[in-house]
């Protein structure tokens, strides 16, 4: 492809087949460094002589030298340690250590000579340390799901942390003269992350294998790169800059003037099926090394040419898309002006439900780059029930047409108010606008051309006015020519394809709008339906992995969803407006709630009790698909949350929460503290909701419209209320009940502000004022007034003495390295999101293969406070997975009442699990005077133990504490059980308690999608 031609320097074939889990250079360039199962081993460079090996016994996950190459660097578990490279010998005490698994680690050397190392964890935090100055660190808490990558520019200015997460927030910069980071949004999510030399230049490789390159200064994507098949799992920057390699299942290379592929290699030496191929730049040379297959290590020259050059053959094909949108009150006329603005056709439309898009190709154009510029219109739903759903929609505007009626002849203008509040970007500017009159045929506004003219100026609508009307085609010409000049000025934002690529795109894009017009053929297809029909076509494409890369490219940019099913087949929804539209109707079904609970069964939505019109004319299968890929969204997009109610689960959305708190309280509550938040806060009060409400120390006791409280202890509740909202502006306070201890509030600050700290908004603190004579708390609002208004004090409202006032604490995205708790809970919360996720197909898979809900009872060893918590949680947890559960305290509360009774229930129940424990086989043994229900219990497993294997499996030992032999009874001591002892892993062993009690196999894809929820930590 190029005049010069990579060549293969090196293939090293290590008699150890195993799958190295990273790779790096070191800085000399001499020698470089794999990780994996057995430890790190060392290779020098050119002769692919091992020359050290550092054994361990646990998995090292990632390896990186320290800048002067005096050390390696290696992830185990939720530490880094280092080795000296003299002496082969680890140091005695950890480099860096988290909550959760270490996920990612990068090192670098600052101006001043400082060695820094930057490190990452499944719990979300990023942790900066000075490897051998002071011993200072500072952790910022960057997301609220795991991190994928981490990356420092070569000068330690800057460094970068991303997540996986495909839609917003997954990659955030930091700057060392700043404690706040910059947050972007990557479509498809943040695989790999690596700096330009000269630090300004930041590429970030996606899952799905497209790679986004942007401007670190001012965040902007430069360009957008598609090609790679499968995740981008590393990306580099060649020493010179002038290039960007990225290692997928083959090697990509760009040249960074053109952003035209140099080089693309797919050989077998290049190939990387198996796992996730790992790669690193020589730190001077144009040379890759990289993991390739069986375990070997081979070492590329890439050797690019010295200029840009015109590439004879060269596949890349440049392309933008610009987002239009159609704005504005229901009844306004957008999806009429749409049709004709899109098919120059006047058509009748009902109004619309959630939101629609079309592709206009009126506007579409070529620029002078070869770049062939796309516009796509948004239709958004103008009534205020779809409101929830626009704001997950609205970012990344290059124009928007704000349409009012014209004919409205009292105030037309009020709803155009609104919707440029809802435009205006986080910075307070406005994406470029145009003010439409829309059904100008009906009568025209009775403001003049001019007021309109300075209507426009006052509010930032960029491009003026137009009156339109859709019927007599009036103003439709001239709405074009400003909505082209409007988009002219916004910046492209190209992507660079593959010729592949490209044949998919227009295949996919044929058969979807012949779905869309003429309504032929399914709204869903299986990826197989999907490739045999473009196959038909001439561009056809046979291979399913480019093709599947292909349309997660499609995907990125909206044209399509891609879902799986319990199966996990991979389904492509042609129309992706058929999942908002249901997510729409989902939400209106639940603000319905009698109760104004804002809440939903789901079984009722799972088993077909509401009629959603997106769903007419979908088969029973295909019915299910859209409604688990629904959930999981708002799962995913923390919109809403799973609670349990008995054996059924209950759907949340906390935004939709209307019920007013009820005047009378039991217990006194005292606020100690309040937040102003400002920026992205639409979702900031429901996803504390939920977020506390998921953490073990804090049960959720009550909610209502602006309220969350949760219990501690008897009594003892902490909670926190909204105060005042409005756009872009939240302000809440926390509270707890009167004289609980200090060390509760403490934890529930704690997490509360860490909560926060992950979320893209700016925080103060404003601390209660308390008067020093009469020790009066003072109003909080006039407070937060005074110290907007620069005041330093407030006079007290009950005795009038001066209360200084102290100034407000900006909650910073770092905190010191002492929130281990914290930390702790927060881990706890987000893997359990993780779990309920991760049932939703484990719930679908016994669904579709007809299992019924099990009905289950737990034997354990009474009277131990510590194991009747810890069963009562599990008891929960199994609930959650749609088990019904017999447990002593929920089913026997008044015991020796109905012993008998109870008996003969725990004799029918499907299942029996067995807590295995030390003192469960000591009550077991002795058979004492509370030993009536541990006999019973005992007698009726000891029938199931001596029955045939079919009824042998109904008994499901888990074991606890100790070892089998001495917690379990012997008839059980030989049975297969579920290991609970480390809690760290609960989740993941809960899922397998789970599955055996449902029967169905660890192996099936559902199970294996559903831990892989759980171990990854992300929600969708
Ligand atoms: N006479 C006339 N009627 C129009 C024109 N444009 C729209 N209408 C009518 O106005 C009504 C509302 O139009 P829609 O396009 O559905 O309005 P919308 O803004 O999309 O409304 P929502 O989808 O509810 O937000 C329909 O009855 C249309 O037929 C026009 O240019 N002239
Ligand atoms: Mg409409």
């Amino acid at each position: 492809m190029a005049e010069k031609e990579p060549q293969v320097l090196l293939v090293v074939q290590r008699e150890d087949r195993t799958h190295p889990s990273a790779i790096a250079w070191a800085p000399d360039g001499t020698t470089f460094a794999i990780s994996g199962h057995t430890g790190i081993e060392i290779y020098d460079f050119p002769t692919g002589d091992m020359r050290l090996r550092l054994a361990t016994e646990n998995f090292v996950g990632r390896v990186a030298f320290d800048p002067l190459g005096t050390l390696v660097c290696g992830a185990v578990g939720a530490s880094v340690y280092g080795w000296s490279l003299e002496s082969g010998r680890r140091l005695d005490f950890t480099l860096g250590q988290s909550a959760g698994q270490v996920t990612a680690i990068a090192t670098a050397e600052r101006p001043d000579g400082a060695r820094i190392l930057l490190h990452s964890g499944s719990d979300g935090n990023v942790f900066l340390r000075d490897l051998f100055g002071s011993r200072d660190v500072l952790r910022f808490a960057a997301f609220s799901e795991p991190v994928s990558a981490v990356a420092i520019a070569a000068d330690g200015e800057r460094w970068a942390a991303g997540n996986p997460r495909p839609d917003s927030q997954n990659l955030v910069v930091y700057r060392a003269t700043s404690d706040h980071g910059a947050y972007m949004s990557i479509p498809g999510g943040t695989q790999s992350i690596c700096f330009s030399p000269d630090g300004r230049t930041i590429a970030v490789g996606t899952p799905s294998g497209s790679v986004s390159v942007l401007d670190v200064t001012n965040g902007r994507t430069l360009i957008s790169l598609e090609g790679p098949v499968d995740g981008v799992t590393s990306l580099a920057f060649t020493p010179d800059g002038r290039h960007l390699v990225a290692r997928s299942r083959g090697i990509h290379v760009w040249s960074c003037s053109t952003w035209r592929l140099a080089t693309a290699l797919f050989d077998q030496h290049a190939r990387g099926l198996w796992r996730q191929p790992a790669a690193s730049m020589h730190p001077s040379r144009e040379i890759l090394v990289t993991t390739g297959l069986d375990g070997r290590l081979v070492v590329f020259d890439l050797n690019l040419p010295n200029r840009p050059v015109a590439v004879t053959g060269d596949l890349s094909i440049r392309y933008a898309t610009k987002k239009v949108a159609l704005v504005g009150d229901s009844g306004v006329g957008k999806s009429t002006l749409g049709s004709r603005l899109v098919y120059d056709e006047f058509i009748l439309h009902e109004s619309t439900h959630g939101q629609r898009f079309w592709i206009l190709d009126a506007l579409a154009a070529e620029d002078q780059d070869d770049t062939t510029v796309e516009v796509v219109l948004w239709d958004f739903a103008g009534q205020p029930e779809y409101r929830l759903v626009h704001s997950l929609f609205l970012d990344g505007l290059d124009c928007a047409l704000l349409l009012f009626d014209a004919s409205n002849q009292e105030d037309p203008l009020r709803g155009v108010e609104f919707w440029v509040r809802k435009l205006r970007r986080t910075d307070d500017s406005m994406p470029p606008a145009v003010l439409v009159g829309a059904r100008a045929d009906r009568g025209t506004p009775n403001l003049t051309y001019g007021e309109l003219q300075r209507f426009c100026t006052e509010h930032g609508i960029s491009h003026g006015y137009v009156s339109t009307s859709a019927k007599t085609r009036e103003g439709i010409e001239e709405l074009k020519r400003l909505t082209a000049s409007a988009l002219a000025a916004s910046e492209p934002r190209v992507t660079v394809t593959s010729q592949h690529f490209l044949e998919v795109k227009i295949a996919v894009l044929r058969i979807k709008e012949a779905v869309e017009r003429e309504g032929s053929g399914k709204p869903i297809l299986t990826v197989d339906e999907l490739i045999t029909l473009v196959n038909t076509d001439e561009a056809a494409t046979r291979d399913a992995a480019v093709f599947v890369s292909a349309l997660r490219a499609l995907r990125n940019h909206g044209y399509v969803e891609l879902v799986s099913d319990s199966r996990g087949r991979d389904f492509v929804v042609l129309l992706p407006d058929l999942l908002v539209g249901l997510a729409s109707s989902i939400v209106l079904e639940a603000r319905r709630n009698p109760r104004g609970l804002g809440a939903l069964r789901e079984a009722d939505l799972l088993e077909g009790r509401y009629s959603f019109p997106e769903l007419d004319g979908l088969s029973a299968d295909e019915r299910r698909l859209m409604l688990d890929a629904v959930i999981l969204l708002f799962l995913g997009r923390k919109a809403c949350l799973r609670e349990s109610l008995g054996a059924d689960a209950l759907l949340v959305f906390p935004a939709l929460i209307n019920q007013s708190r009820p005047e009378s309280r039991s217990v006194p509550v005292e606020e100690f503290a309040t937040y102003r938040v400002t920026g992205d806060v639409a979702n900031v009060f429901p996803a504390l909701v939920v977020l506390l409400g998921y953490t073990n120390a804090f049960r959720r006791s009550n909610q209502w419209r602006d309220h969350a409280e949760y219990e501690v202890g008897p009594g003892e509740i902490c909670g926190f209320r909204r105060s005042s909202h409005a756009d872009g502006l939240v302000e809440l306070v926390i509270y707890q009940s009167a004289g609980s201890p200090d060390s509760v509030r403490m934890l529930f600050q704690g997490l509360f502000e860490d909560f926060l700290r992950r979320r893209n908004v700016h925080v103060l603190r404003y601390p209660l004022a308390r008067c020093g004579q009469c020790s009066f708390a003072q109003e909080r609002s006039t407070v937060v007034r005074r110290v907007l208004e620069g005041r330093t004090f407030v006079i007290c409202e009950e005795c009038g003495s001066r209360i200084q006032l102290t100034t407000p604490v900006e909650l910073s995205g770092h905190t010191a390295d002492d929130a281990s708790m914290v930390d702790q809970e927060q881990l706890t919360a987000r893997i359990r999101i993780s779990y309920q996720a991760a049932l939703v197909k484990i719930k679908a898979l016994a669904r579709d293969n007809g299992l019924a809900a099990p009905t289950c009872f737990i034997s354990y060893a009474w009277g131990l406070a510590d194991d009747a918590r810890w069963v009562e949680q599990l008891a929960v947890d199994l609930s959650d997975a749609g088990v019904s559960v017999l447990l002593d305290v929920w089913d026997n509360s008044a015991a020796g009442a109905s012993i008998s009774r109870f008996i003969s229930e725990i004799a029918t129940a499907d299942r029996i699990i067995v807590i295995g424990t030390p003192g469960y086989r000591e009550k077991h043994e002795t058979r004492d005077e509370a030993g009536t229900m541990v006999a019973a219990e005992g007698d009726l497993i000891g029938v199931r133990m001596t029955g045939g294997e079919t009824s042998k499996k109904t008994v499901h030992p888990v074991l606890l504490r100790g070892l089998p032999s001495e917690s379990f009874p012997p008839l059980l001591q030989g049975r297969v059980h579920i290991d609970f002892r480390d809690p760290s892993r609960y989740f993941g062993k809960m899922l397998d308690l789970v599955t055996s009690v449902y029967g169905i196999s660890r192996r099936e894809p559902a199970v294996l999608a559903a831990r892989n929820i759980i171990e990854s930590g992300t929600p969708v």
